[in-house]
């Protein structure tokens, strides 16, 4: 996969206001300069790597960049899941993440269930994913520096 592994850092915003966090699933938002500082031939998509929030320990996470087909944005975006059980909210904080691998293409679903389902299964995929790379990502200067 072209441009990986690719490092990206901004504020954490407002995302839709969907209610992912509903659906087991919150994603942290990033602003629209950062989709916009993108390579422009970046492949939309669902990709998997490591995040970490302000100065926090640096974890698993997985994050959907596009369009999402399913409620048809008219903008990209980059939304992050963390993989970690947070006990608050980190509107505005520092997000840091370093995307490692690719998963599959943004698809379109005919229901929610099945959108909640594939995200399910992206971070099982992810989770095993980052449990076979080497630490080298997750430790680099980028997180330290
Ligand atoms: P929004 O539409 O504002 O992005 P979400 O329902 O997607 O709302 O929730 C995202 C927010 O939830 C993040 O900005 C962050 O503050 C918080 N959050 C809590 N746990 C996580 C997590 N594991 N991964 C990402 N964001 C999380
Ligand atoms: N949206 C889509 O329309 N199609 C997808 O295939 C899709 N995959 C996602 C995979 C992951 C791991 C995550 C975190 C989100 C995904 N989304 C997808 C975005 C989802 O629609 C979005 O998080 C909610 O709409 C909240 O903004
Ligand atoms: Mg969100």
């Amino acid at each position: 996969m072209a441009h990986l592994p690719l490092f990206l850092k901004g504020r954490v915003v407002k995302g839709f206001g969907r209610g992912s966090k509903d659906l087991g699933c919150p994603t942290a938002n990033y602003p629209r300069e950062v989709a916009q500082s993108l390579p422009k031939d970046f492949k939309a998509g669902v990709y998997y790597g490591w995040a970490q929030v302000d100065d926090d320990e640096v974890r698993k996470m997985v994050v959907n960049i596009g369009w999402c087909p399913f409620y048809q944005n008219k903008e990209m975006s980059v939304e992050t899941h963390v993989i970690h059980k947070f006990d608050d909210d980190f509107y505005d904080s520092m997000l840091k993440i370093c995307i490692v691998g690719y998963l599959r293409p943004e698809k379109n679903f005919s229901s929610l269930d099945e959108l909640i389902e594939a995200i399910k299964q992206d971070i099982e995929n992810a989770s095993n994913n980052l449990e076979g790379e080497s630490t080298k990502l997750r430790e680099h200067s980028f997180f330290t520096e």
